[in-house]
Formats: structure tokens, sequence, C-alpha cells
């Protein structure tokens, strides 16, 4: 497919005003009239012919045409699969009628309409609705929807669609039902949605700051109802902070959601009826960890808050993906801060950019988080659109402050409401909003590649003076751009021996310090916007240890000359909680960093004792609530780690070096870990939140250390473990305990496993984490397990969770099984994509991302991994999803 280009945009020749849909809907011959009231937008001179009308269309079958209610002849238009073309059309408005026929039940992308388990759901962002009919389908053009369904009442009871329901009944004389909705927001196409089958439902209300009483529902399989009390708890509570926070209220009297279990997101923000994943709506304690209440939670809230920030505003272009995804990331991570912990959010998020953005953008897939070219959109459903966006969202906040950054909002929800908007018009409203030039800071938009900032300090004791030295480069990046300098807001402050951090008389240099030198937190803030810049604070009274990047404000690599002797310090004394975790875990990069190196060169690694005490004392610190702890006594990931070796890296040693020091740690300090979590309050019945969840992580955090080191004594320290499986009253424990078990290896795996199996033999998403759990087993023998998983049953190469589950989470999450040394896990995963490919190619392509760091490894790994990947490339026809992955990979 050609290369779509930024540059290109021009808005389209005709305004749909108004579109009118009919489905009568059958398992496989769907027909679809589509009726849409057409006008030139800009009217040319009556005697110019108008230029043809162009819409899109992928893989459809036209059945009739008519323009006005005139059947048209054949010379009149032409349609192909791909794209109808109404030669000369009416110089006054006019309906264009089109009727087409699709097979939902044979549509295995799961775009478009499809039908899975006898249910008919729509997926239409980014260009499936030209899958159901020919249309503008591009963002650009908003209408008004009105959608009549009809379709047998048995089997079909319940029909829904965009907006509120205007009309229903039965179908004269048959057996059949019919309804109609009405949205009348104007919207794009890839809103639209519609669902028709046979489900339960749960129902709710919410009253509005304004007192409009809005009708909610959430659908799903019959029998599953219960499982979505939670997702309905979070939406009434998302609801409230969208009016609270930023002021913003919902506008339709229903609102409803469906779960369904084929889908190839996680969610999908169609006006009025949001389309989930279901493992995004179903929790309760028997079937979903705390993990999952906190992406239920998470998730339920970026689709409800995109009815501002998506639809109502919606997108130019998909250029400007991000202008709708990085904000609302940005909006439900700020709710999750608020109705959880605000610390451990953050490295949570955090841990998720390194592990998921920053790989990316160091890779051959690196591309800004406004890109001006693709092939492929469906392929820009990035960490970095999504992740990267939301962290420029949250510098935006940090620069202008907390009035600014509203009064930014608010005007652009004033401006732009029922437009569809680029990132300029939304940097624009900040600009105008607070009076500041935001020309370098939009760079960020426009600039692949993290950023690395360097920092080196000294202190002059007679003159009292603390000078930094900053710098900041722009690594290369696949579009081979020059870059200039960035805007990067550094939060920091200047801890003293005490650990409160030290005040300033004044400071020498670039006007460089945010306005009042201060964050919205009453840190310090530097905006480091020059290549390179030197800072000297004067009259501070004691030597002082420099904390940089203080709540992780800004998405760099951060390298500062910090000795161990600094981060140690920092670890116990830090008032900044981010940087106290962000310190030990520093240390703990540097001491496997150098143990791998140590491995690699066929020494045996030491570690400083000083890490394992550090690590025993934050467990034992009551000051951090448990879920903090549990996270600081994670080890950096072997994804983590080996990014930061960059070159030549053996995952197998990086497993052994990371195993190593987690064994050092555990015979150390694995006591002190254990009893610190034991210390915790007993907890009466299980219930998911934060403070309860942190405690049970805590728990698990600890026994891994203490299976660390009797692994490192040639001991099973797994009986704690073991009984926990037996015992748990809820599949968070149940999970963590297996999940032990199975990774470290331990006396009863394989029992547990077969008991895992057994009692959630008939919960598909329980199943998905029984397939992830073994797939994430660590080392070469689990590729020959996930092959024979793949003929298990319960597995489907059909359902898009399955798939993730098992093969997905091979390719991505087990470093040392997807890259065997013989190659053989390379080549079991482009054969599986290629077989994918011809039936759901998204997922496809999402597998084929599991390749981007594969030139970081060694040679004898990587020739394996490039000849796999050309092999791919070589099939004949491959979709453009994969086409454009693997090319891109292989650059
Ligand atoms: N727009 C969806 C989301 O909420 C993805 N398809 O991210
Ligand atoms: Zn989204």
């Amino acid at each position: 497919a050609a290369v779509v280009r930024l540059e290109d945009y021009r808005p389209t020749d005709y305004a749909i005003d108004t579109v009118d849909l009919d489905f009568r809907l059958d398992p496989t011959a769907t027909q679809v009239t589509a009726s849409l009231a057409v006008r030139r937008r800009e009217p040319s001179p009556t005697q110019a012919e108008n230029p043809p009308l162009i819409l899109d269309g992928d893989g459809l079958k036209l059945k009739q045409v008519f323009v006005d209610g005139r059947t048209l002849s054949a010379d009149e238009y032409e349609a192909t699969p791909n794209r109808f073309t109404l030669h000369t059309p009416p110089h006054e408005p006019f309906t264009l009628k089109i009727v087409t026929e699709i097979d939902p039940e044979n549509n295995t992308a799961l775009m478009g309409l499809y039908r899975s388990s006898g249910v008919y759901t729509t997926q239409c962002e980014a260009e499936g609705f030209r899958r159901i009919t020919y249309f503008y389908d591009r963002p650009d053009v908003l209408a008004v929807y009105t959608v009549r369904m009809e379709a047998p009442r048995a089997g079909t009871p319940v029909m829904l669609s965009n907006g509120n329901l205007i009309q229903s009944g039965p179908v004269d004389g048959s057996d059949r039902h019919y309804a109609v909705w009405h949205d009348p927001f104007p919207k794009p196409s890839y809103l639209f949605a519609l669902v028709a089958g046979d489900l339960g439902s749960i129902h709710d209300e919410f009253v509005t700051a304004s007192g409009r009483r809005v009708r909610l529902g959430i659908f799903c399989e019959h029998g599953k109802e219960e499982r979505c009390r939670y997702a309905m708890d979070a939406l009434k509570r998302s609801m409230r902070w969208d009016e609270e926070v930023f002021g913003r209220e919902y506008d339709l009297d229903v609102f409803n959601i469906v779960a369904v279990s084929d889908f190839n997101m996680g969610a999908m923000e169609n006006k009025g009826l949001n389309v989930f994943n279901d493992k995004y709506v179903l929790v309760d304690a028997e079937t979903g960890t705390d993990m999952d209440y906190a992406h239920v939670e998470g998730v339920i809230a970026h689709e409800y808050f995109h009815n501002w920030t998506g639809d109502r505003i919606t997108c130019r272009d998909w250029f400007q993906l991000c202008l709708k995804e990085g904000l609302t990331v940005f909006r439900d991570q700020e709710f999750s801060s608020d109705m959880r912990s605000r610390p451990v959010k953050r490295i949570s998020d955090v841990i998720g950019l390194r592990q998921a953005q920053f790989p990316e953008d160091a890779g051959p897939l690196a591309h800004p988080v406004r890109p001006t070219a693709y092939r492929e959109i469906n392929n820009f459903y990035t960490a970095t659109v999504y992740e990267k966006g939301a962290e420029i969202c949250r510098m935006l906040k940090l620069v202008l402050g907390d009035e600014g950054f509203r009064a930014g909002m608010d005007l652009y929800f004033e401006r732009h409401d029922g437009g569809a908007v680029t990132i300029e018009d939304f940097i624009e409203c900040f600009a105008e909003a607070t009076g500041r030039d935001l020309t370098q800071f939009s760079l960020w938009y426009h600039q692949a590649g993290t950023p690395k900032v360097t920092l080196s300090h000294t202190y002059d004791e007679k003159a009292e003076t603390l000078s930094l030295s900053l710098a900041q480069e722009l690594p290369r990046t696949p579009d081979n751009k020059p870059k200039e300098p960035q805007l990067i807001p550094l939060s920091f402050g200047l801890v003293g021996p005490d650990g409160q951090d030290l005040s300033w008389e004044d400071v020498d240099g670039p006007a460089a310090l945010g306005e009042a030198g201060k964050d919205a937190l009453g840190r310090g803030l530097i905006l480091l916007s020059d290549k390179e810049m030197n800072l000297t604070f004067r009259g501070v009274r004691a030597e002082a240890v420099p904390s940089v990047l203080r709540g992780f404000s800004a998405p760099v690599h951060l390298e500062a000359d910090l000795t161990d002797d600094d981060l140690f310090f920092l670890a116990r004394q830090d008032t900044d909680a981010f940087n106290r975790w962000e310190a030990l875990q520093s240390l703990a990069r540097r001491a496997i960093l150098s143990g791998y190196q140590t491995l690699a060169s066929g020494g045996a690694a030491s570690f400083d004792p000083r890490l394992a005490a550090a690590f025993a004392e934050l467990a034992e610190n009551t000051d951090f609530d448990p879920a903090f702890r549990a996270l600081a006594l994670a080890l950096p990931s072997e994804n983590e780690i080996a990014q930061l070796i960059a070159k030549d890296v053996d995952p197998d040693i990086v497993y052994e070096t990371r195993q190593a020091l987690a064994g050092f740690i555990g015979e150390k300090s694995a006591e002190r870990i254990v009893e610190a979590a034991k210390r915790e309050p007993a907890m009466p019945a299980y219930s998911p939140d934060a403070d309860n969840a942190g405690r049970r992580a805590l728990t698990f955090a600890a026994w891994r250390y203490q299976i660390a080191a009797g692994k490192a004594r040639g001991q099973d320290e797994g009986t704690q473990v073991r009984r926990s499986f037996e015992t748990a009253t809820n599949l968070t424990e149940r999970l963590a305990a297996l999940r032990l078990l199975v990774h470290e290896n331990l006396t009863g795996s394989s029992a547990a496993l077969d008991a895992f199996f057994e009692r959630y033999s008939d919960n598909p998403l329980v199943l998905d984490k029984w397939f992830a759990v073994q797939a994430m087993q660590p080392g070469h023998e689990t590729l020959k397990k996930v092959e024979a998983l793949t003929q298990n049953p319960a597995f489907s190469w059909k359902t898009p969770n399955r798939v993730y589950s098992l093969v997905r989470t091979f390719g991505a999450g087990n470093p040392t099984a997807f890259n065997r040394p013989d190659g053989a896990g390379y080549h079991f995963l482009a054969n599986a994509i290629a077989d994918l490919d011809k039936s759901n190619p998204s997922v496809a392509s999402r597998l084929a991302t599991c390749f981007r760091s594969y030139r970081l490894l060694e040679p004898g790994r990587r020739t394996h991994a490039e000849a796999a990947l050309r092999a791919l490339a070589d099939r004949p026809d491959l979709s453009t999803d994969v086409a454009d992955i693997v090319i891109r990979t292989l650059g």
C-alpha cells in the first residue's frame, strides 16, 4: 500500500451531513443500506462539472445505488471492492443511497461488522467502517447518524447503537424486531458502533452535576453479570471525576458498555456505546487479580474520558492520533492516581514506559508521537503515541503549572468542541491561555527518540555554591532527521545531609528555572532548553546531593555523576518517593550491568552487601505503603537491562545475572524482608483496594527473595508458596503462587498447573493467565511447551486474547526462551505470524513487533532473528500490516 503523508492532507470535496444506516442483520448476508446527505463543501461555478465523489471501501459487495431515489446507470459510477466513484455528482445537495452486503460470521479480521459467539459487534477504528459501507472513512468527516437495525427477536433480543434509542418494536407479520438509535452529536465514522445479540446486562443511573439523568448499562454474556459490578462502579467514579477535575459532563441520556470476548484491542470509545475486550470489564475476586481490578478501572475511565477527548473533539487525520490518545491516557493516569496511591501509580507507569516505549523509541520502529507518514495506521497504536503522548501532557502541566494547564484545557474544550483538529490547535490553546511560547516544547511531538540528559555537579564548601552542568543529547532515529534541543523539565531538589531539601539564595545561569523556580509540588524546576547548561546555586549552606528528575518529570534517560554512596543516600533520604525508588533501581541496574560484564567474561559476579541491606531497609520502612515497598523490591526487568547493555546482548547471561543478584539479596536479607511483610496487619476478607493489594504484593515480593536465597543454597524454599496456592481465597494469591512455582521451577509446579487448569477450565480469561504463566517460564525448553500448548483445546488462534496470552507473552515477555541461541523461537513466531496474517492481520502485526529489538543481540542470535524476518518478508500475500512492521524492522 502507498505511504500516506501528513503534508498531503486536504479536506474532502464533499461534506456528508447525515448518515442513515439500515441493517438487516444476518450471520452471513447482512444487508446494509446507507443513505448519505451529501453536499459540495465549496460550491463550484455553476457551469463547471463537480469533481467525482470518491468513497473508501474494503472488500465490499455493492448491491444497489441511487441518487435522490433514482437508480444509477452503469456508466454513472464505478464500484470496486475498495472504492466507489460517482463520476459527476449533482450541484445541489443530494442523497446517495448505497446498498451493500457483508458477511459478519466470516469476518475473521474483527474489523468492521463481525459476529463472534453469536453476537454482532463492530470495530471501526481506524479504518473498519469502510468494511461496512462505502464512505469517507476518515476522522474529519463528521455526520449525524441514525441507525435502524432489524433481526429475529430470538437470538438477537438486544440491539444497541450510538446515542439514544428513539424507536423499537416488532416487525409486522414476522418474528423479527427492530430498533432505531439516534446520535445527535456529529461524529466521524470510526466512532460508529452497533451491537446485537443475546446478552445479559446490569443497569444503574448517574446524575450529572447539572442534573441530567443518565441511564448506564453494561452488557455481557449471560451468567457474567455480577462480574460487571466493579466496572459499573469505576464508570460512575470516572464520570464524577471528569466533572470535578476537568469540568466535563456527560452529554447523552444513555451510556452503554458491551463486553465481548473476541476483540483485537483493549476497548473502543464509540460515542455512547463503548465496546470492550471483556478482560477489561469482567472481574471478581475469584476470577480477577488485583492488577485486573486496576486495569478495569483504568480502561473504563480511559474510554469514558474519550467522550470529550476524542469524541466531542476528534482528530483531523490519523497523524493526530496522540491528540486523543496521549491526552486520554494522561487523564486516565491522573484518575487512577487520585483513586489509588499517586507515587505507586507513577512508578508503575514509568516501569511500563521503560518496558514498552523506550525500546520502541530506541529501535527500528521509532517514530515521533505525531508521525508524518504511515503505510498502515493500525501499526501506530503504539506505546509512543499513547504513553509518550501522555508524558507530553504531563510535562505541559508541569511547565505551565496547574492553573495554566487547566486554562489551556478549558480553552481547548470551548474552542474546538465539535471539531476535528490537530496537535497545533491543541498546543495553541495552551500558548494563548498562558501567554507562553510553546514552540520549542512542541518538538516533543515531532522528534523521535528518547533524549539522554547528563548531569554533573560540584560543591564548593568555602563559597557555598553548588554547580550543575547539564547536557542533552538526542539520539539518531530511523528518519535520520537532524534534531534540535528539546525543552526538558527537570524537577529537582538539593538534598542536604539530614535528608531535607536545602534552599539557595540565587542562581547564576540562563533563565532556566521554571517561572518561580518551582514546580506545582513545590519542588525546584529546571527547564533545560539548550544543548548544554550550567547553573550555580549560591548560598547552599551544606554539601548536597542533587536529586534530579523527581517524579520522572520528563521521559528521558538520566545519567548523573552520582556515586554509589550518593545513591544509597538518596534511597534512604530523598523526600521524593519516586526518586527513592529510582535511586535503589539505579543501584540495582549498576550491579546487574557490572555483574553481566563479569559473567560474560567468565568470572563470577559479586555484589555490594549494602545493596542487600538497602532492600531490607526499604521493605521495613512503614513510612511507605506496602504497594510502594513491593514495587521497590522488584529488580529491573531483563528487557530493561538488555536495552542498557545495548550491544551484543546475551539474554541468558542477563537472566543469570539478575537471578544472581536476587539470590544475593535473598541470602543477606530475605529474613528481614519476609519479617517486614509479616508485620503488616492481617487482612480480613479479600478486597481489591490499593492497600490490600499492596500487602499481597509485598508478601509475594518477600517470598521471591526467600526462594532466590534457597536456590542460591541449593534448597527448595517453596513450602509457603505451595500452601498459599492451596489455601488461597482469591485469584491474586493463587496466581502469584503459581507464577513463583512455575518460574522458579519449584516442586509441585506441574501439579499446581493441572489443578489451576481444572479449576478454571470454563473461564477463558483466567485460562489466559494459565497460558501466560507457562509462556513466561525462563529457559530454552519453554518453546516446546508453548508449541504443545497451541494444541490445547482451550487455545484458539481465532481469539486475540488467547494468542496474546500465549504467543505474544512468549515473544515479548520471555527473553531467554524467545531468544534461544538456535533461533527456533524466532522461527516459531515468524510462522505463527504468517499463519495468523491470513485471518487477522492486526493481531499478526502486533506479534511482529516482538522482533523490534533484535539488533541488540549478539551476532549468533541476531543472524537467526534476521533470517526469520527475511523469510517472513519473502512470503507472498503478506498483509500491509505485517509487511510494514517487518520491512521497517529490517530497516
Ligand atoms: N481508541 C481505542 C483506545 O481507547 C483504541 N482502539 O485506545
Ligand atoms: Zn484511547
